[in-house]
């Protein structure tokens, strides 16, 4: 029979079975007409990126194409890309804030 040992193994094997959440990326994608320091305040905004850093992905962006802004858990990444573009759209820019699967 079953004892009380045998329900804490097996309740400990469920627990390390646990597979940590898939990640996504929240990219920024260049345009030719956002404004660069409007980029840098989107990213220290909503970003937890010093001026420094967010200067350094927002030159990313512009140079190569686009660049990551952090890598989040589904609901966060899916969060701060619409708030990003909510704001962008308030201030009249075309800056596209988009995710992918990490
Ligand atoms: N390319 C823009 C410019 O020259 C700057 C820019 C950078 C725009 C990053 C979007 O995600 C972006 N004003």
């Amino acid at each position: 029979r079953d004892t009380e040992l045998d329900h804490v193994v097996e309740h400990e094997k469920q627990s390390q079975a646990v597979e940590p959440p898939p990640l996504y990326k929240v990219v920024l994608n260049n345009d030719d007409y956002t404004p660069m320091e409007f980029v840098v305040e989107v990213l220290t905004k909503f970003f937890a990126l010093t001026q420094e850093q967010a200067t350094e992905v927002m030159l990313t962006v512009h140079y190569k194409g686009k660049g990551v802004c952090g890598v989040f858990t589904y609901d966060v990444a899916e969060t701060k890309a619409a708030q990003v573009n909510r704001y962008s759209r308030e201030h009249e820019h075309p800056l596209l804030c988009s995710t992918e699967k990490a």
